[in-house]
């Protein structure tokens, strides 16, 4: 920055005061939960430290409910790869319309717990994630969590995978449309942003969603009466910058943005573990049966999702379910 501000100074690059401006710029964020989710908590920890770390130079206006595509979660990513919107916080499933690939990390039953999550993110697969996106103009600063997707709905406790038979299920992406359909449910795909109302109104009979980072804070328990642990699916996040806002900057500007994703995400990571762990218990207490399977019941769903896991893994490319196979099972 201090680079830019002297050339500016000096009137010797024009343009390079558009690029990086010596008075303060306020960048635009979105994302597609609301403004008490994790998710919020790890864009306010970035604009806080971003601003910190820039003397004021930079901050970020934070936009939840996908205000900026009018609640269209998928068009998020498209917009920032596109160079319309700054900076984004969304999660892998949201991205799979654009970029195929992303669905690799929630594939059915991929993970079995956080050691798994983490060996991946932090590893090759991460990187390799960074560059397909950043092919598609989009660059990855940080990854975060949005979770296990666990499922909840207000028919009947569900225990096997015959149990899911018929039931109406919002989902937020195609891969979930098949995972559904493979255990005999009816899904739907839908906005998160008209989900609550319509399991309020009885449109859908249940969804999945993590725990921590959004059953809770966004009261899905209010509305739904049974949540099985099934832990199917992973879903990360991460905050995207666009990649037309990212080559304008000095490598100086870009270290600086990258460590205030780097520690915003490992905080609301933090956050998000931690309103987890202690998810189950302030379920129970707000009303709701909670079923947690076991190995064995874990296993059968894996075996009926299988299909769905099979198909995906196709589209997503065999090479890249392959590189995250491995290092799950060397991690
Ligand atoms: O829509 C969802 O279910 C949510 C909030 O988890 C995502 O954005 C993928």
């Amino acid at each position: 920055l201090k680079q830019f501000a002297t050339a500016a100074a000096l009137g010797v690059a024009f343009a390079a005061a558009t690029l990086a401006p010596a008075s303060a710029e306020t960048f635009r964020l979105s994302h597609n939960t609301n403004d008490t989710t994790t998710w919020q908590k790890g864009a306010e920890k970035f604009n806080e430290l971003l601003k910190e770390s820039s003397g004021g130079e930079m901050d970020i206006r934070i936009f939840p409910n996908a205000q900026l595509t009018g609640g269209d979660q998928m068009k998020q990513a498209e917009m920032v790869g596109r160079g319309s919107l700054d900076f984004v916080v969304t999660s892998a499933i949201n991205v799979t319309p654009l970029v195929p690939e992303m669905a690799v990390f929630s594939l059915p039953y991929l993970y079995s717990d956080y050691d798994d999550v983490d060996a991946t993110t932090s590893g090759a697969p991460g990187e390799k994630m960074k560059e397909i996106l950043a092919e598609k103009g989009i660059v990855v600063l940080a990854w975060g969590e949005n979770g296990f997707r666990e499922v909840t709905n207000n028919v009947k406790p569900v225990k096997a995978p015959a149990d899911m038979q018929g039931l109406k299920m919002r989902v937020a992406g195609p891969m979930y449309i098949d995972v559904m359909n493979a255990l005999g449910a009816n899904p739907q795909q839908m906005q998160w942003t008209e989900t609550f109302s319509a399991l309020q109104q009885g449109v859908v009979d249940g969804q999945e969603n993590p725990i921590g980072a959004v059953i809770i804070p966004q009261r899905v328990y209010e509305v739904q009466k049974y949540l099985t642990t099934w832990h199917y699916s992973y879903d990360p996040i991460f905050i995207g910058v666009s990649k037309q806002l990212w080559d304008s900057w000095d490598a100086e500007t870009q270290t600086m943005v990258r460590s205030a994703a780097e520690e915003a995400m490992t905080y609301q990571k933090d956050v998000t573990r931690k309103e987890t762990s202690e998810g189950v218990a302030f379920l129970t207490e707000q009303g709701m049966e909670v079923y947690e399977p076991t190995a064995e019941e874990i296993d059968a769903f894996r075996q009926a999702t299988k299909p769905a896991f099979d198909s995906w893994a196709q589209k997503v490319g065999p090479d890249l379910v392959a590189l995250f196979q491995e290092t799950i099972e060397g991690g």
